[in-house]
């Protein structure tokens, strides 16, 4: 591998490597994309990420960033002339980072439950997603993206999520929108951004991808 070359190990689905792509694509950096196979990690992939093993994992000069939330800092640091992501104001640099890690931490777990589970846990996780969807929206206001005029850490954050959004409303029965609109309007704001558009999957193939994973590795 060239040292200086920009390499990304991804998966074609994972939000979390979807941030990766839309940070570099922000900043209009060339890189080589590596697709992953999950369920047969490339050797790479457990040398640069031995600890975790999971995507995405930038390789820059030859050595690994992983966490995605790291690896977007680490984008706008390195890459600090244009398309600003994180505020240099301390106070909002630090709101940006806990509402980032909100996203992680609370729209993350809960999605996931909501289609993975049924029944009264998956009830749980369908109030526990969209009150924290809810939270967010409070938090964008009327403003067009959450760090304001301009898209930023947050946005890159929270994005990829709305291309899973389908899979949760269908095994859900439920629709964001009904409970969210503001946060639908900035999610149809960002999609018209080509950093956003052009990274995020298609939601019906995210849904025939989660239907294929259920039916092979989750018992029903
Ligand atoms: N906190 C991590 C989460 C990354 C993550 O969960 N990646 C998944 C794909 S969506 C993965 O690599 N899974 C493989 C595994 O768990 O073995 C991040 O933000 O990068």
């Amino acid at each position: 591998m060239e040292e200086a070359k920009v390499v990304l190990l991804g998966s074609r689905f994972s939000m979390f490597g979807m941030r990766a792509k839309i940070a570099l694509a922000e900043k209009g950096i060339k890189y080589e994309y590596m697709e992953e196979d999950l369920t047969n990690k490339s050797p790479l992939l457990q040398e640069m990420n031995p600890i975790y093993k999971k995507i995405p994992v930038l390789i820059h000069h030859g050595r690994p960033i992983c966490e995605s939330l790291i690896i977007v800092e680490y984008i706008d640091m390195v890459w600090h002339n244009n398309s600003p992501l994180l505020p240099l104001d301390p106070y909002h640099k630090a709101q940006a980072k806990f509402w980032a890690d909100f996203v992680d931490q609370k729209v993350y777990h809960a999605s996931k439950r909501v289609w993975i589970s049924k029944g009264d846990e998956q009830e749980v996780a369908k109030k526990n997603f969209l009150e924290s969807l809810k939270h967010l929206e409070e938090f964008l206001g009327d403003k067009p993206y959450f760090g304001g005029e301009t898209f930023g850490f947050v946005d890159v954050a929270l994005i990829p999520f709305y291309c899973w959004f389908y899979t949760y409303e269908t095994f859900g029965n439920f629709k964001v929108e009904a409970v969210c609109p503001k946060l639908i309007s900035w999610a149809k704001r960002c999609m018209q951004k080509q950093s956003v558009f052009e990274t995020l999957a298609d939601e019906k193939e995210v849904y025939e991808a989660v239907l294929d994973y259920k039916t092979k590795f989750i018992l029903n």
